[in-house]
């Protein structure tokens, strides 16, 4: 079976590695609304998560970055009088001081991405959704955020007026994810924010529509009630006028996915998400581990 599967942050990891137990034939597509030019170099946060999870290199607990990994450099730069709220490990840096060699090289974003997938030993192909940047950009009283300034920098509390995706408008899909997506037997979304991680891809002009080209799309919701498993999930959805729970989800995803796996408790949603237009199942989705995360991804497949 060939899966394609859209990953963002830190609440995919654990389905990524679901998949990868299953033995299917994967392609990863990660989101690039969080990448960012940080200490001269080029962080990719959401592909290098896929990847250090595939790896299995990650530090699952804290969900991004590397196990084990030091913070020298930061910590002489602090010295040195920089800013350091965002904590770039030292592995972590080198992956990033790569990728930025390879495009300074000329190479394309999804050159530099497939080289570091094979090097660090992902195992699978992980592509960016596209190679133009895309920045989601957050507005706030205090001004537009990218990301990042937002999350990690103002630890999210900041009020949310509005959400928009800087560049998308030049973006397009790439050939090798319009290839991937062609020849999946299934498109999975993870469990990741819809409107930080997977809401760049949708905002690519022709990504809905090649989505729709798919034989079977199928999401995994990031929901429990109204909650997010982590991150500010509920807080972005509700500013951008969706509910915060799994029929916000089915509503930002109906006019692609065919299925949204919900979690048990919600099963109540399942007739309204249905009259969506999505086929719905109700199951444990939390992955407490290896053992749940590949039950969770074949209840997906199966979905
Ligand atoms: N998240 C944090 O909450 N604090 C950090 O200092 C931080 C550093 C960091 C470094 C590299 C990287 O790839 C990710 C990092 N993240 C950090 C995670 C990241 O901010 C977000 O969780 C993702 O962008 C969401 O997908």
């Amino acid at each position: 079976m060939k899966v394609v599967v859209l990953a963002g942050g830190t609440g995919s990891a654990k389905l990524l590695r679901g998949v990868q137990a299953l033995g299917v034939d994967m392609t990863v597509v990660a989101n690039v609304g969080d990448n960012a030019w940080i200490y001269g170099v080029y962080v990719c946060p959401d592909v290098d998560i896929a990847c250090y999870a595939l790896a299995g290199m990650s530090d699952s607990a804290r969900g991004w970055g590397i196990q084990g990994d030091s913070f020298q450099v930061l910590d002489q730069m602090a010295r040195a009088g920089v800013e350091t709220w965002f904590r770039l490990g030292d592995r972590d840096l080198a992956t990033c001081l790569a990728r930025t060699q390879m495009l300074r090289d000329g190479r394309t974003l999804t050159e530099a991405t497939e080289a570091l997938a094979d090097r660090l030993g992902a195992g699978c192909a992980v592509l960016p959704a596209c190679d133009e940047p895309v920045q989601t950009i957050i507005s706030t009283p205090q001004g537009e955020l990218d990301l990042q300034e937002f999350w990690v920098r103002e630890k999210g509390r900041p009020r949310v007026l509005g959400v928009r995706y800087r560049g998308a408008d030049r973006a397009r899909p790439t050939a090798k994810v319009r290839d991937a997506v062609r020849g999946a037997d299934r498109v999975v979304v993870c469990p990741a924010n819809p409107v930080t991680s997977i809401g760049p891809e949708l905002a690519v002009p022709g990504f809905v529509r090649l989505l729709r080209s798919a034989r079977r799309v199928v999401a995994l919701s990031p929901m429990v009630g109204n909650r997010p498993f982590s991150g500010p999930a509920g807080k972005l959805m509700r500013a951008t006028g969706v509910p915060s729970s799994s029929l916000g989800v089915a509503r930002l995803y109906s006019k692609f996915a065919d299925a949204l796996v919900i979690a048990s408790e919600d099963r109540g949603m399942a007739g309204e998400i249905r009259r969506l237009g999505l086929d719905c199942a109700a199951a444990d989705i939390r992955m407490r581990g290896p053992s749940d995360a590949a039950r969770v991804a074949r209840e997906v497949l199966a979905a």
